[in-house]
């Protein structure tokens, strides 16, 4: 054998032996390097409700964990004041006014998310991750027309997904029973389910015909069919061994997900999971343990419940020895709201607390409280502790976390910001298109321009501020945080600085908007 081809043959083996020892340390730095990925997302939870904020009165010592020994974000913002927007622009780092479906959704709505689209969870499918959802969904079900007695598609696990136990739309909406992986869990085969949004089955009870069956009343809206004595917008027949229970919920959620975090963290994989709580969202049902432990009525009450189950989940992640390697990061989907259809005291019992804190509005408006919400990463032993008052949004963790695992996100509205959520750096984005019901408005640095739009001031029944108005409305958040004062008047140039640049990143979308009238 020749010099050279001996000196070939060592080379190639060096190379083996190099590629294999590389392929066995790339096994091992997987989960090394992709952490596993948790976001806890509450259901209508304020700026002020989580004490960590020091802006309201309720205790929530277990989220405030997450705040105080991670990174508490001053100017954390969901895209939308409603959840659907809100939930389709977390899940695809796009902005919600780009598809005029994206507004709050009926139970037997069709999937909002085209299932061609390269989503958050498919993102991290596709770069070695197991993804699960637990909780709310909120994004559609099916092609339209769906027969909730077969396997119910396409759904979360059609959009990147590997495992979901959900609730289809919200906790105030048939149908009020679990899907896990497409299947509504316990179904009798002989009590088929049927929903409709549209008109009542035949003799099925509604809260207007049978008040008596009543133990929660509505205020507005939520007067179709009983369920629990709790009436709920649409009409639902059947499925009886399938209902959920209200007061059990949390407890049941929590079930779920610990058991997906204790299977997945044998796996080789890291994991995702979006846990989707639906706290404090109407109607309000605390677990026995929690009623009365707030002195504020079922709203504070579910917080406090809430803020127990994350306890328990933060517990099980240190029991299973992979808290240090799960990166958490946890917000709320839109802004608060009081009153959002049922008498429950949350009115009469909200004493001092403020959900909102020092914000001006709540859920459904464009003011700040409508999507400034709490916000937090957390990631034991990397993450170190602090403030920051970057800009960030919800959009951006598609982009965020794909640059955290080497992957590539091809959501042109969401920026890379994983070194502010990192608290490696200050800097956040420096402008943002706002949604609530269909309409927008634009941050861009400390200030924010919202554009004229006609329709109440105030949403009577819900009584928030929703930002409407027939001028143009300019604040800088930076002097005027509560967005007592308009400049519009008095500083022109910046305002039409500002328009401008919101109509140039608007562009042709403007015209697929349609304010939706809020009852
Ligand atoms: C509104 C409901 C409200 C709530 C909201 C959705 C009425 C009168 N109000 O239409 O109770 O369900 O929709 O909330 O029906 S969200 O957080 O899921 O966006
Ligand atoms: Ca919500």
């Amino acid at each position: 054998m020749s010099k050279l081809k001996i000196a070939s043959l060592f080379t190639l083996a060096v190379v083996i032996g190099l590629f294999s020892c590389r392929s066995g340390e790339l096994k091992e730095d997987n989960k090394a390097e992709k952490p596993n990925i948790v976001i806890i997302y509450m259901d209508d939870l304020g700026y002020g409700d989580v004490s960590a904020y020091q802006s309201g009165t309720l205790e929530t010592p277990n989220m405030d964990r997450l705040f105080n020994e991670g990174i508490r974000f001053t100017n954390g913002y969901a895209s939308s004041a409603t959840c659907t927007p809100s939930r389709y622009a977390l899940l695809t780092g796009t902005y919600p006014w780009r598809n005029k479906n994206a507004k709050i959704l009926p139970g037997t709505a069709p999937l909002l998310i085209d299932t061609a689209q390269y989503t958050l969870p498919r993102m991290l499918q596709e770069n070695g991750y197991n993804t699960g959802i637990v909780g709310k969904w909120h994004l559609g079900l099916g092609l339209g027309n769906v027969d909730w007695n077969q396997e119910i598609k396409p759904g979360p696990n059609q959009v990147g997904f590997d495992y979901s136990y959900i609730l289809a739309a919200t906790q105030d909406r048939v149908p009020t029973v679990y899907i896990e992986d497409g299947r509504v869990v316990g179904l009798d085969p002989s009590d088929p389910i049927e929903v409709n949004y549209q008109e009542n089955f035949p003799g099925e009870p509604t809260a207007l015909t049978h008040p008596e069956m009543l133990e929660m009343k509505w205020h507005h809206g939520h007067n179709n069919s009983i369920v629990n004595g709790i009436p709920r917008i649409g009409f639902m027949k059947g499925g009886d061994a399938a209902k959920w229970s209200d007061v059990d919920m949390a407890d049941h959620f929590l079930e779920i997900a610990t058991q997906f975090v204790r299977d997945q963290s044998k796996s080789e994989k890291p994991f995702f999971l979006y846990y989707a709580m639906q706290q404090p969202h109407v109607p309000r049902t605390p677990h026995p343990r929690f009623v009365g432990k707030s002195g504020m009525g079922p709203r504070g009450d579910v917080i406090l419940e809430a803020d127990w189950v994350i306890g328990e989940f933060l517990k099980t992640l240190e029991e299973e020895g992979i808290l240090e390697n799960t990166l958490i990061i946890f917000s709320s989907d839109n802004g608060p709201v009081i009153n959002d259809g049922y008498y429950d005291e949350a009115v009469e019992k909200l004493g001092d607390h403020t959900p909102w804190g020092s914000l001006r509005g709540g859920k459904y408006s464009l003011f700040e409280a409508g999507t400034r919400v709490p916000f937090a990463t957390y990631w034991k032993g990397t993450i170190q502790p602090g403030v920051s008052n970057a800009f960030v949004t919800q959009i951006d963790l598609m982009s965020s976390i794909a640059q955290l695992i080497g992957a590539t996100s091809t959501a042109k509205d969401s920026q890379d910001l994983m070194d502010a959520f990192l608290g490696k750096s200050q800097t956040g984005r420096t402008e943002f298109v706002l949604e609530a019901t269909s309409r927008t408005a634009f941050r861009q640095g400390e200030w924010v321009m919202i554009p004229p739009y006609p329709g109440p001031e105030v949403l009577g029944n819900v009584n928030i501020e929703l930002g409407n108005s027939k001028e143009y409305q300019l604040y800088n958040l930076k002097k005027d945080l509560g967005q007592q004062t308009n400049l519009a008047e008095s500083n022109p140039e910046k305002l039409q600085e500002l328009i401008r640049r919101y109509e140039e990143i608007k562009g042709e979308s403007e015209s697929a908007i349609e304010p939706v009238e809020l009852k």
